[in-house]
C-alpha cells in the first residue's frame, strides 16, 4: 500500500497539534487482542497488544481512527492522542427479561464525516431515520444520509420526498452501483484528506459503495475478520481504507442489527429552523400543541415550514420527554 498520497491524515495531525514526534501511526482496523497501524509513508504494521496496558494509557480500548505512538523496541503503544471526537452506539441486550442493559460501543474516532446509508428497497420510516440523526452525530452536525440502491426507482422517489418533506435541510445523497453517475457525483462531493464514517443496516452497500470509489475490491484485501472467540460469531471488522487517488479515508463498518434510542441524546440540527421559530412563542415552556400565539404553529400555518417537518418535530419532542 505504499503510496506518497497516502497517509491516514497523519501529516495534517502532526501538523496541527504541533507534534515533534514523528513516529506517530494511525490505527486501521482493531481486533480483540491486536491492531493493524498504519504510518504517514503508509506502510502497514501488525502490533499485538499483549504489551500495551490500556489502563495506563488512559483508555479503555483502542479504536479505528486513533492516532498513536509506538514504541518498536517496546513493542507496545505508548501514547493513544486525544480524539477530535468518536463515533459510538448504543446498543442493548435484554440480559432478562425485565432488565434492558445498554452499552455504549465505540466505534471509531477522529471522523470528519458520517454517511448515513439507507438503502431504497428495505423497509423505510421516519422514525428510522431519527434514530440515525439521533445515534451518529459529530460536533453536534448532523450526518449525511445516503439513499443507497437508488436503481430501485420508485422506491428511491418516494423515500426522498418522505424525507425531503419532513427535514428540508437534511443533506441527502444518492448512489447506486448501478448508476455510475451517481458514484461521480459522490466523488465530486468528496472533501480531500478526510476521514469518513459510512454507517447503515447490514446489506445496504457499504462496501460496495468503498469498492466502486476504490475502483477495486478493497474488501478481499482488507476486511480481515476477527478470529473466533469462544462463544462469540465472527464478524468482520471496521476497517478504515485509504482511497489514494480520492484522498481520501473510508471507514466501513459491519452492519448493525438495532440503534438503540435511549441513546443520549440532542436534537438534531434540521430542527434548528423551529428552535429559532420558538423563541417567539407567547410562553416559554410552549409545547406547540395547542398553547395561543404559539410561533411554530404560526408558521406552519404560513407556509413557512411544512406540516410534515413540524410533526416530526412533535414525535421527536414526545419520544424524547418519554
Ligand atoms: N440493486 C442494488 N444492489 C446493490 C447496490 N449496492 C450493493 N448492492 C447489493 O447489496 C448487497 C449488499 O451489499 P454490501 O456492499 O455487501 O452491503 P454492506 O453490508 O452495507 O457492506 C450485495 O449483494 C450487493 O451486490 C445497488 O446500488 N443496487
Ligand atoms: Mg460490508
Ligand atoms: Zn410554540
Amino acid at each position: 500500500m505504499k503510496n506518497r498520497n497516502v497517509d491516514f491524515g497523519i501529516k495534517t495531525f502532526i501538523l496541527k497539534n504541533n507534534l515533534s514526534d514523528n513516529k506517530i501511526y494511525r490505527v486501521i482496523n482493531n481486533f480483540s487482542k491486536k491492531v493493524i497501524l498504519a504510518n504517514q509513508h503508509g506502510d502497514l504494521l501488525t502490533v499485538n497488544l499483549a504489551h500495551t496496558n490500556l489502563t495506563k494509557l488512559g483508555i479503555d480500548k483502542i479504536i479505528v481512527g486513533d492516532y498513536v505512538s509506538y514504541s518498536p523496541i517496546e513493542g507496545k503503544i505508548t501514547k493513544v492522542y486525544p480524539r477530535d471526537n468518536i463515533l459510538s452506539k448504543v446498543t442493548s441486550s435484554a440480559e432478562k427479561s425485565w432488565h434492558v442493559k445498554s452499552q455504549k460501543q465505540l466505534l471509531a474516532s477522529n471522523v470528519d464525516e458520517i454517511w448515513v446509508m439507507i438503502a431504497v428497497d428495505q423497509r423505510f420510516t421516519i422514525e428510522k431515520l431519527e434514530r440515525y440523526l439521533e445515534t451518529f452525530r459529530i460536533s453536534d452536525r448532523d450526518p449525511i444520509i445516503l439513499l443507497s440502491k437508488a436503481d430501485h426507482i420508485t422506491e428511491y422517489k418516494e423515500i426522498k420526498n418522505k424525507i425531503g418533506q419532513a427535514y428540508p435541510t437534511l443533506k441527502v445523497r444518492t448512489v447506486s452501483a448501478y448508476l455510475p453517475e451517481t458514484i461521480q457525483q459522490i466523488k465530486k462531493m468528496l472533501i480531500k484528506g478526510h476521514t469518513i464514517a459510512v454507517v447503515g443496516a447490514s446489506g445496504v452497500g457499504k462496501s460496495t459503495l468503498l469498492n466502486n470509489l476504490a475502483g477495486k475490491d478493497v474488501n478481499k484485501v482488507s476486511n480481515v475478520r476477527s478470529g473466533d472467540q469462544k462463544g462469540r460469531h465472527t464478524t468482520t471488522s471496521i476497517t478504515l481504507n485509504a482511497l489514494p487517488d480520492l484522498d481520501i479515508y473510508y471507514i466501513d463498518t459491519p452492519g448493525f442489527k438495532a440503534i438503540n434510542s435511549t441513546a443520549q441524546k440532542s436534537n438534531p440540527a434540521v430542527f434548528n429552523d423551529i428552535e429559532a421559530l420558538a423563541k417567539n412563542c407567547k410562553f416559554r415552556n410552549c409545547s406547540h400543541l395547542s398553547e395561543p400565539k404559539c410561533a411554530v404553529k404560526a408558521a406552519v400555518q404560513e407556509g413557512t415550514i411544512t406540516e410534515e417537518h413540524y410533526q416530526s418535530y412533535i414525535n421527536f419532542e414526545k419520544r424524547n420527554k418519554k
